[in-house]
């Protein structure tokens, strides 16, 4: 059952009962609506109290249901929300944990809201896409005034109960025990006359509604524009607010049904699901037991170790930071106090957590400092020999069961685990730059990782707040195997006829936060200039564009030398197009005997987003990902893909795999065509009509 139904003191209890979060699809709607008739036929009941069992009052609609008959199916929310209202006995919603989307629109309809202190209010329906669908946007602003629910609702961010007590949202906050306040509540509510007040029944109070909510959505529309649900949410409000709850309400009505089949709503609904999926390993079952993460070290105190340093102390864990010699570990060090002391500046952390957190540092030359630990991740030069060093010493020193990752980025594995006797306790973590800042960290699962090992990391995971994704062993695993693609693509570009300011603005103007030049000059150019050379030994048989080399030959590294693709003034980060290098690639064309063309930014697009596909599509194929959504929460999380277009499969299946595999196919018959081998599973989904997600 959804929904749980008992009698206390002659009020009748309604339970949300629908684990994880009481999601209201249709049984539980239907189960509300039983209650309140069962309540409302039984004489010796007065008043009706609506809760949720668990950790939460109720997280909103049933997003799994959106876009199927269920969720039109009767009772709609509508429904539930009618009936709650109709009822002559008063009915209570007790609020504890979540009360978001749906399950506050409930509350609202409801004649009493009770709190109990901590209680996450929201409705976060943006965030997905789409609105408040079941009157919130009527409601909230009935009760908690204009501008506060308007800023609610745009944002979709919660506050906590206690911070709205005297919004006018609650009756009360409970004291005690949730239930027994609420249930006391019912009980005088029952003695009082009726009807008993409803939210929709209150005035909008504000003093130049108009102006304000005209001012609401040019603010809004500026800063949502490539999402159309913040503007509609507006709107919603204003119809509102000029021509009363039932009016607006129908407005409400319209533009849901509206923004719900958006593929922006779709591509957020994607990503909700995506990350909590990303969590899951097919053959790990959620049951299986974890080891104990108490202490943690990290080898290198560079950029990346200091980064990945910061995301433990940050979540409270003591980290032991092993350098080879003081005036490493010391800079290191200081880094990482730097880097808080801008966060300091910023207002985001006080100095007493500053310094509690570097207090949780145990600096250390020595490995034996290492034997407690029981996470070691090293974040040492990238050479294989080196990491050879390294893990060698761990299996000397490390506790048993202690966990041994590596932050390789290209290398395999595999190679790394064989270095010890325990290759079980193996596993890769990669991290991406700035490691205290970026999202992604991608699980990389040798052939012997052992399941508990992958099990706990992905808790770990959860802990320093980063979205894991688990790839197989191949060379630069999900996302950089597919970015070595894109940028072969964008460098064939160059050579056939754009340049780098028309190949960035076409892929940004798509939506990435960076186009594959500026990223370049950003990280350095001389970074794929290595691993280019590496590849040109591993596979001669691999044709690239010599045009990247070229630029690097001429010291041209991108920032940190003031000049890469575009030219730098010194001290700023303004990418400007560079005569010089604009030059080098026309003459470099010649040499090649390519004849340049105009390439239309269609094509840009195309060919890198295309590139990123069918190399995904043979990730899947391998089994290097699971499944499509982690190919695209790796994109999301740590590519600066947009997010409204739902990562680089969900794209190709919105667009639809038969043109994605005309486009390939056709790019395949241009002038350096070779480096389009069309993925398998792209031409077998095609021809079914399937989709990857
Ligand atoms: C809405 O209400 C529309 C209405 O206005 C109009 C209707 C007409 N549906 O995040 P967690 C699952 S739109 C289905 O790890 P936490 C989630 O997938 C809705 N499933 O837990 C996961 O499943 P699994 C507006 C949902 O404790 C499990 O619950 N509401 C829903 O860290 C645990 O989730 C929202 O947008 C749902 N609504 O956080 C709220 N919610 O275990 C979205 C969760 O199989 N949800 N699941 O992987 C959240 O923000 C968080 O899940 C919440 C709990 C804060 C509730």
């Amino acid at each position: 059952m959804a929904v749980d139904y008992t009698t206390r003191d002659g009020v009748a209890v309604i339970t949300l009962n629908n684990p994880p979060v009481n999601g209201l699809g249709h049984s539980t709607r239907a189960g509300i609506v039983e209650g309140i008739a069962r309540a409302a036929s039984d004489p010796s009941v007065s008043a009706i109290v609506i809760t949720g069992a668990g950790k939460a009052f109720s997280g909103g609609a049933d997003i799994t249901e959106f876009n199927t008959p269920r969720a039109m199916q009767e009772p709609t929310l509508h429904t539930v929300i009618n009936e709650v209202e109709k009822s002559a006995k008063p009915v209570v919603a007790a609020i504890h944990g979540v009360a978001m989307g749906g399950g506050l629109e409930l509350a609202l309809g409801a004649h009493y809201r009770i709190a109990a202190p901590g209680a996450q209010i929201a409705l976060p329906e943006v965030k997905l896409g789409i609105l408040p669908g079941a009157g919130g946007t009527q409601r909230l602003p009935r009760a908690i005034g204009l501008e506060a629910a308007l800023n609610m609702i745009v944002t979709g961010s919660p506050a906590m109960s206690e911070k709205l007590a005297n919004s006018g949202l609650f009756d009360a906050i409970a004291q005690g025990d949730l239930l027994e306040d609420a249930i006391a509540f019912a009980r005088r509510a029952a003695d009082r006359q009726g009807p008993h007040p409803l939210v929709r029944n209150r005035k909008i109070e504000h003093p130049n509604a108009e102006g304000f909510l005209q001012f609401a959505r040019n603010t809004v529309a500026a800063m949502s524009k490539n999402y159309p649900a913040p503007v509609k949410c507006v709107d919603a409000i204003a119809a509102g607010v000029k021509q009363g709850f039932d009016k607006g309400l129908l407005r409400e009505r319209e533009y849901f049904v509206e923004l719900v089949q958006t593929p922006e709503s779709r591509a957020l609904r994607h990503a909700f699901f995506g990350e909590r999926a990303a969590s899951k390993i097919p053959d790990v079952p959620s049951s299986m037991p974890t080891r104990e993460i108490q202490k943690v070290a990290v080898i290198g105190a560079g950029t990346m170790g200091g980064g990945i340093t910061m995301n433990f102390l940050n979540a409270g864990v003591p980290v032991t930071l092993l350098e080879t010699k003081q005036e490493a570990l010391d800079r290191g060090l200081a880094t990482i106090r730097k880097n808080y002391e801008a966060q300091v500046k910023k207002g985001k952390l006080t100095v007493e957590k500053l310094e509690a957190r570097m207090a949780l540092i145990r600096p250390t030359l020595a490995y034996d400092d290492l034997k407690e630990a029981d996470l070691i991740i090293e974040a040492v030069f990238e050479e294989l020999g080196v990491k050879e060093q390294v893990f060698k010493r761990l299996d000397e020193v490390a506790k048993p069961g202690a966990i041994l990752a590596s932050n390789t980025s290209t290398l395999d594995v595999d190679k790394i685990a064989a270095f010890t006797k325990r290759p079980h306790d193996v596993v890769g973590l990669h991290f991406f730059s700035p490691a205290n800042v970026m999202k992604l960290l991608e699980v990389v699962r040798g052939k012997e990782t052992a399941r508990d090992v992958l099990a706990t990391v992905m808790q770990v995971a959860k802990k320093i707040r980063k979205t894991a994704v688990v790839s197989g062993v191949c060379d630069g695993f999900i996302g950089n195997r597919m970015i070595e693609q894109y940028v072969r693509q964008a460098l064939y570009m160059l050579e056939e006829g754009a340049l780098p300011a028309q190949v960035d603005r076409a892929i940004e103007k798509f939506g990435f936060a960076m186009g594959p030049f500026r990223m370049s000059d950003l990280a350095g150019n001389d970074i794929g200039w290595a691993i280019r050379k590496r590849r040109y030994q591993e596979h001669p048989d691999m044709k690239y564009s010599k045009i990247a080399d070229r630029l690097c030959e001429t010291g041209r590294f991108g920032q940190k030398t003031g000049a890469g693709w575009y030219d730098y003034k010194a001290g700023e980060r303004d990418a400007l197009p560079s005569k010089l290098v604009d030059e080098m690639i026309v003459a470099y064309s010649k040499e090649a005997g390519v004849e340049r063309r105009t390439i239309g930014d269609e094509e840009i697009v195309e060919r890198l987003v295309f590139s990123l596909v069918n190399e995904g599509a043979k990730i899947l194929a391998e089994g290097i990902a699971s499944k499509a959504s982690d190919v695209d929460m790796v994109y999301l999380t740590g590519y600066g893909f947009p997010l409204w277009r739902g990562g680089p499969m969900l794209y190709a299946d919105t667009v639809g795999l038969y043109n994605v595999e005309r486009a390939i196919r056709r790019y395949a018959q241009q002038p350096n065509g070779d480096a389009w081998e069309i993925a398998p599973l792209i031409v077998d989904l095609a021809a079914k009509g399937g989709t990857f997600n």
